[in-house]
C-alpha cells in the first residue's frame, strides 16, 4: 500500500482523456488500493485514477456516513469504465476537488443518475444514485473526460477562481 502524489491544477495531465480498462488484474487492484489509501490520507471522498497520474477509466468514492461522519472501507465504491445510462432533474452543490485544494464553488449537476460500470473483477453492474453520491459520481466521471469542476463555472466565476488560485498557490508554498 502506498500514498500516491496528487496531480494538481493547472497541470495539463488532468486534461487527458482516460483509457478504457481491459485488464482486471493485480495491477488494477493495487492501483485501486493505493487510490483508497491516498484518498483517505488527503481527506477526500472521491478520486479518479488520472488524479494520481494514471489516465484509465477508474474512480473510487467513499462518502462519510450520516450517523457519525466517518468513512468506512466497506462503503467504498469502485467504478471501472462507467457510462451514464439515465439522468433526472438538476441540482447544485458546493464542490471541491483534491486536484484544486482550497477552492469550492456551486456546480450544477443532474439530481439523480443511473450508471453502468464494471467492478474490479470486470463484472458489469448498475448504480442508481441521488443526493451527494450522484454529485460525486458525476464529478469523478468528468475527470475521465479531462474535465474539472472549475471548467463548468460560468465565465465570471471562472475568472474569480483564476484570481483566487494565485492566493491559494502562495498559501500552499508557505506550507512546510
Ligand atoms: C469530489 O472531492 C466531490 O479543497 C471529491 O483542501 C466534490 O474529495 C464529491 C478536498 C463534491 C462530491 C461533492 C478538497 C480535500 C477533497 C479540498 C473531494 C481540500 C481537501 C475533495
Ligand atoms: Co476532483
Amino acid at each position: 500500500m502506498a500514498i500516491l502524489p496528487i496531480v494538481k491544477y493547472p497541470n495539463k495531465r488532468l486534461k487527458v482523456k482516460s483509457q478504457v480498462v481491459r485488464e482486471f488484474d493485480a495491477n488494477l487492484h493495487k492501483l485501486l488500493d493505493d487510490m483508497y489509501e491516498t484518498m483517505i490520507a488527503t481527506n477526500g471522498i472521491g478520486l479518479a485514477a488520472i488524479q494520481v497520474d494514471m489516465p484509465i477509466c477508474a474512480l473510487i468514492i467513499t462518502l462519510p456516513r450520516e450517523e457519525d461522519g466517518q468513512q468506512y472501507e466497506e462503503d467504498k465504491l469502485e467504478l471501472i469504465n462507467p457510462t451514464l445510462l439515465k439522468t433526472q432533474g438538476t441540482t447544485t452543490y458546493q464542490e471541491g476537488c483534491l486536484s484544486v485544494p482550497g477552492f469550492y464553488e456551486e456546480i450544477e449537476r443532474f439530481e439523480s443518475i443511473s450508471v453502468g460500470y464494471q467492478d474490479r473483477f470486470g463484472v458489469e453492474k448498475v448504480l442508481q444514485a441521488d443526493g451527494l453520491l450522484a454529485i460525486a459520481v458525476q464529478h469523478e466521471m468528468d475527470h475521465l473526460n479531462g474535465v474539472l469542476f472549475v471548467d463548468r463555472l460560468p465565465i465570471l466565476r471562472r475568472k474569480k477562481f483564476e484570481k483566487e488560485l494565485k492566493r491559494i498557490q502562495k498559501e500552499q508554498k508557505a506550507k512546510p
